[in-house]
């Protein structure tokens, strides 16, 4: 029996709220069958601020699990990619040779530049490499308000900017955009906007306090490609997805760390 599988290419995040570890929880609770090619572990240093503590998988490991995972699955089975946490330019030349070498049909790119409570241009040659390199080869990009700020060059105080915003990453990438205002914004909705060359819309939620959680943004980007290979059109994906973090941060986990964590419900 085949079903459709999703390819996550991420960092493992230890403590399960963010990374491959919600990518994989998201795929699940879709019923969707989830692969992973692993290229980092992040483990948080509790004795240091909760600091990020970053090793990256060698380029050839990763290219090991692409090779492995693409004999496994035709592209007709594995048509949906996301890709998250890639961390050196090393790893996304090697992500984006694989990527160019055989149809990967649907790619959402959730560009993750920084994480939370990391200093903003801490890696620019990363930076600038996902973006000459991994985002044209997106079909969907889902930039939260820094990472939009950053692929548009624009400042998003509102919802209007981050309209904006939204269509001149179209413009740049070609992809289908999902940017995600989040707490970032005032006003008591947490609004993304979707923007895929013709149709705008915005997509409101309540807010759901005013702090961050983790793994909001891996779980939003997972969930847009479970319910594209589940046969969604990227703007019925973009809704769904929109409710089902909404849904993961009202039942969020506590965690001792700095950031409480999404929790992922079967929908
Ligand atoms: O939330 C961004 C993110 C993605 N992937 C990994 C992470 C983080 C943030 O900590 O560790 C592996």
């Amino acid at each position: 029996m085949t079903s459709p599988v999703a390819l996550t290419i991420a960092g493992s995040e230890a403590t399960g709220g963010a990374g491959a570890q919600a990518d994989l929880r998201t795929f699940q609770a879709h019923q969707v069958f989830g692969a992973v090619a692993l290229t980092c572990i992040v483990s948080f240093d509790p004795n240091a601020d909760w600091g990020h503590r970053f090793v990256p998988v060698e380029p050839q490991v990763i290219a090991d699990q692409l090779e492995a995972i693409t004999a496994a699955y035709d592209a007709d089975q594995l048509s949906v990619t996301k890709i998250g946490m890639l961390g050196t330019p090393a790893t996304i030349e090697t992500v984006a040779k694989v990527l160019q070498r055989r149809p990967f049909g649907q790619v959402v790119l959730d560009p993750v530049l920084i994480c939370k409570g990391q200093e903003p241009g801490a890696a620019l040659d990363t930076d600038t490499a996902l973006k000459a390199k991994v985002l044209p080869l997106a079909t969907f990009v889902t930039p939260n308000h820094f990472e939009a700020e950053s692929l548009s060059g624009l400042q998003i105080r509102s919802v209007e900017d981050l309209t904006e915003a939204a269509r001149r990453i179209h413009e740049t990438s070609g992809a289908v955009v999902l940017a995600k205002g989040g707490v970032n914004l005032p006003g008591p909705d947490a609004v993304d906007v979707f923007f895929d060359g013709t149709t705008t819309e915005t997509l409101s939620a309540p807010k759901v306090g005013e702090v961050q959680v983790a793994g909001a943004g891996c779980t939003l980007a997972a969930a847009v490609a479970a319910r594209l290979a589940l046969g969604d059109s990227p703007l019925e994906a973009a809704r769904a997805a929109k409710a089902f973090v909404t849904a993961g941060i009202q039942e969020r986990l506590v965690s001792q760390a700095p950031f409480d964590v999404v929790r992922q419900r079967a929908v």
